[in-house]
């Protein structure tokens, strides 16, 4: 029945919509009435019901409605009762528009903030200042109890200002969950996760706290042992003292995160004592403290081998919240997923969608819609958090995504909220920050094998020129229309950064230059294919040499810039439109070069490879530059059976200098490093010490091209990847 009235609403308000538009609210509200008149109030607002209502609400409604006490304005009556829309879900709210004024209903002050939040978006004034809202009822809150961000990521944490605007953003999207857990905070992890966070940082952390707090957002601190941490007593008072430390900072909301990690802070039992312990001893005990949440060490379906989970499932405390990131570390979130967690962990989990994070692929920006999330699994999960990018702004297009989704799931819609979001983000030039953002998606290959669409407007056209141009003809529509795009890529960047927005601006400045170029390179490309199309091989060369330097250009700029020591450089429109470039460069090379033996000229050189049977590695990205090839470094526990392998071939025509390699916390006997010539026949190398966890031999055989480790026990062998390199010759 309560559907029904659902979906009625929902229709009625689609109908009447069209006469009175409301404006998009996001996220998007549960259930709206409108109505077809505006609201008109000349002489403001005066403030009525209850007293002492929130100070953060009443702020943000004071900033956003004239609030006087003239005898003429208008009632704006506030509420706080158990009445209002789901009673128990913090956020839920009640607000009615109508001629006689505006009344707010709300079970909490977070509600009646985000009451306040959606007038901002409600209200119009025009240049006299005056006021006008649409007269409309809403209903509202949120599907899934938590929202919000955990910084969870790899890499350079963000910075303080960060933090504080994207508290400030969570607070306008209706977020309410900051779980503060940045792999690169020694005082979160390992080594000083015990230890108090000096002046600074402890100032900074309250200071975010109260932040949070102003906009309804709880600020959660999570630890992260498990790398060092003894199953003694002395430890689990190091956590809880910890806690303490945190709590006399302010932070009311904790976790405890036992990713990436292996040996013995990775069993369950132990895991759940000390979270039983916890919750016991603290979060029962202090006041004002939300559930725990953890992370548990097989946190996605792919890793799930054991019966870690069910132990995990059958004895912490059912208050405490379980983490879960899906399918595989970065996947996409399914119904049918949730349900096969929860029946083992005996509770909905908390996902932790890996999206839009991108430390495992830190030459790409994932600026993409966020999709690929059920809209029917909002009762199968307590929480949904993302893990965003080391760039604070850049991530919040997708976190624009995550409000909306998690607030109401059935609306949702990721394009057009990925439209909303590029206007809401850069509402100086709304359509340049799309055509950057739509073609700046995907993370390339990956290990993880995750990949988002990317320039999906222009896959088509794109593909449609390139089967012509292989069979040297010209498809003038297609390549009006890719014409036409890669304009408005080459002009996008100047209108782009017109914007106010300096710290985005700033993040993202190197892929704004190289798609800038990249847009030229494009205009280039097509200019040298329609050349290539006449009998004028003087004006082809001419515009094949231009294109040559433009892809330089962007060759120097993925060589210059985000040197990180992971993913190295700049890459932007990688899916398609890069490639869409090279292809026609490299064909109109050969064909300039080697008329007549076009097929024979395009034969592949020996590339450099990985080389493994150890599933896990297969999809790794190989590291490369002019004089070496190499893994890259692993955050995971690689697991490697008896028998597997895995190495590295490099060029025939390359001979090595050294190979150096660091694999800490090895059981290091039983581990047999070998060269080949042929890939076949492999040799022992002896001279590595058996027990180093790093090590560089300065000797390989002139004829090697193949070197690679291999488990010779009859057990599992568990390591950390961090660096396997081999050293060549210069080309
Ligand atoms: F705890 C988790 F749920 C989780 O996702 N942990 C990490 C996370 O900190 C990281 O940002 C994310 C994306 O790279 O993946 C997890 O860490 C990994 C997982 C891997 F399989 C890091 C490297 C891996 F190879």
């Amino acid at each position: 029945m309560k559907l029904l009235n659902l979906t009625a609403a929902l229709l009625l308000g689609g109908a009447l919509q069209a006469q009175n538009p409301l404006p998009v609210i996001h996220p998007q509200p549960q259930m709206v009435m409108p109505s077809v008149n505006p609201l008109k109030a000349p002489h403001g607002f005066i403030l009525s019901g209850m007293k002492n209502p929130d100070p953060d609400a009443i702020r943000l409604l004071r900033e956003t409605l004239s609030i006087t006490d003239e005898p003429d304005a208008l009632p704006l009556e506030i509420t706080i009762e158990g009445q209002a829309p789901e009673p128990k879900r913090s956020g839920a709210y009640r607000l009615i528009i109508n001629h006689t004024g505006v009344y707010i209903v709300a079970p909490d002050s977070r509600g009646l903030f985000y009451a306040a939040q959606t007038l901002r978006q409600l209200v119009q004034t025009d240049k006299q200042g005056n006021q006008t809202l649409p007269i409309c009822t809403i209903i509202d809150y949120p599907d899934v109890a938590f929202r919000g961000t955990v910084e969870g990521f790899y890499g350079d944490p963000w910075s303080h200002a960060d933090r504080i605007e994207q508290l400030r953003f969570y607070g306008k999207m209706k977020m309410n969950t900051y779980i503060y857990g940045p792999k690169d905070d020694p005082y979160h992890s390992s080594p000083n996760w015990r230890k108090p966070y000096p002046e600074k940082e402890a100032a900074q952390i309250k200071d975010l706290v109260k932040e949070a707090a102003a906009n309804k957002v709880d600020f959660v601190w999570a630890i992260h042992p498990g790398l060092d941490i003894q199953w003694t007593d002395e430890d689990r008072m190091n956590v809880l003292n910890k806690f303490g430390m945190m709590y006399d900072l302010g932070v009311r909301s904790f976790a405890v995160f036992f990713d990436d990690i292996s040996g013995e802070g990775a069993k369950a039992d132990k895991q759940a004592d000390l979270l039983n312990f916890l919750q016991k001893e603290f979060i029962e005990k202090k006041a004002g403290v939300s559930p725990l949440i953890m992370c548990p060490t097989e946190y996605n379906r792919a890793w799930a081998g054991s019966d870690y989970l069910d132990v995990l499932g059958r004895t912490l405390d059912p208050a405490i919240h379980v983490m879960w990131t899906g399918n595989s570390v970065i996947h996409d979130i399914t119904l049918e997923g949730q349900e096969w967690v929860n029946k083992r962990i005996q509770r909905p989990s908390y996902v932790w969608w890996n999206f839009p994070v991108s430390d495992y692929c830190r030459d790409h920006l994932l600026m993409g819609p966020s999709y690929g999330l059920d809209p029917e699994a909002a009762h199968a999960m307590s929480g949904f958090v993302a893990n965003p990018m080391e760039r604070a702004e850049a991530s919040k297009v997708a976190l624009f995504g995550v409000a909306d989704y998690a607030w109401n799931m059935k609306a949702y819609n990721p394009e057009s909220n990925f439209t909303d979001a590029c206007r809401f983000i850069l509402p100086e030039a709304p359509e340049a920050f799309r055509t950057f953002c739509e073609n700046n998606c995907d993370p390339g290959p990956n290990g993880h094998r995750y990949r988002r669409d990317e320039s999906v407007r222009y896959a088509g056209d794109a593909e449609t020129f390139l089967r012509d141009f292989r069979r040297h003809s010209y498809n003038t529509e297609a390549a009006d229309r890719m014409n036409q795009l890669f304009a408005e890529i080459t002009a996008a960047p100047a209108a782009i950064e017109t914007s106010s927005n300096k710290a985005l601006i700033d993040e993202i400045k190197p892929w704004l230059m190289q798609f800038h170029l990249l847009g030229k390179a494009g205009q280039t490309a097509l200019a040298v294919a329609s050349a290539g199309q006449g009998e004028d091989r003087a004006a082809t060369w001419q515009t094949y040499l231009s294109l040559t330097s433009l892809l330089d250009s962007m060759r120097i700029i993925d060589r210059t810039y985000n040197q990180n020591p992971y993913q190295k450089g700049v890459k932007t429109g990688s899916r398609v439109l890069t490639p869409f470039v090279q292809e026609i460069y490299l064909q109109t090379g050969r064909d300039l070069l080697f008329p007549d033996q076009a097929d024979q000229a395009a034969a592949q050189m020996s590339k450099a490879s990985i080389l493994t049977d150890i599933e896990q590695l297969k999809y790794q990205p190989l590291k490369e530059s002019a004089d070496q090839i190499g893994y890259n470094r692993l955050n995971e526990v690689l697991r490697i059976e008896p028998g597997q392998s895995f190495g590295l071939a490099w060029e025939l025509q390359k001979e090595a200098t050294s190979f150096s390699f660091s694999l800490p916390k090895s059981e290091n006997s039983g581990r047999l490093f070998e060269w080949s010539a042929d890939g076949k026949t492999w040799t022992a190398i002896t001279g590595i010490p058996a027990d180093q966890p790093r090590f560089k031999l300065e000797q390989i055989a002139p004829e090697a091209r193949y070197i690679r480790m291999r488990n010779t026990t009859d057990k599992q062998m568990q390591i950390y990847l961090y660096d396997f390199t081999v050293t060549t010759k210069e080309d």
